[in-house]
């Protein structure tokens, strides 16, 4: 079994990004940001971190996207505002997310931008955008941020997201096979 911490869209509220990584550290096999930090890349806060540029992100540093693997599993992670996720009525439009990850043969595809969390199983891959910390929208801002950890097992991937006290929402957990 694996575990990784999904994180996005702090837009400058640092100290939560740093609560949240350094309670998952010891707990995770890798932790990915998914953009909209407003910090700079070689912030320490993003020690081993997998991170990706954001809309409101100026460091030149960060990349737009990248395909990591790791323990078996291929995520494509990107912030969103390139590949068009952004739509009226639907949680995402994960058109031309689906495309690249299957360019980069991934399992899982990590997203932000639209600060809406959410996990949906689509044409085979797990799609995962953990919300908003500090910035929520949609029909869960109320809860006031979320981020997401995927556990990673033999046959199912399973999503739990979090509160900023780090309070497991248990209603908003999503299973896949693998
Ligand atoms: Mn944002």
């Amino acid at each position: 079994m694996s575990k990784f911490l999904i994180v996005s869209d702090n837009h400058g509220d640092r100290a939560i990004l740093s609560d949240i990584i350094a309670k998952w550290r010891p707990q995770v096999d890798g932790i990915f940001f998914n953009g909209d930090s407003e910090l700079a890349a070689q912030d320490v806060v993003f020690d081993g971190v997998s991170t990706v540029i954001g809309n409101m992100d100026y460091d030149a540093d960060f990349v737009e996207a990248r395909a990591t693997t790791i323990d078996h599993v291929t995520f494509f992670q990107t912030h969103g505002h390139l590949y068009d996720v952004t739509t009226f009525n639907a949680w995402a439009n994960l058109e031309l997310l689906d495309k690249a990850a299957l360019e980069s043969g991934a399992q899982v595809v990590l997203f932000g931008h639209t600060h809406i969390d959410g996990a949906l199983a689509y044409h085979g891959k797990l799609f995962i955008n953990p919300g908003s910390t500090s910035v929520p929208k949609g029909p869960r801002a109320i809860i006031g941020g979320t981020y997401a950890v995927l556990i990673a097992e033999t046959d199912k991937f399973v999503v739990h997201f979090y509160n900023r006290s780090h309070e497991l929402l248990d209603n908003l957990t999503v299973e896949m096979a693998r």
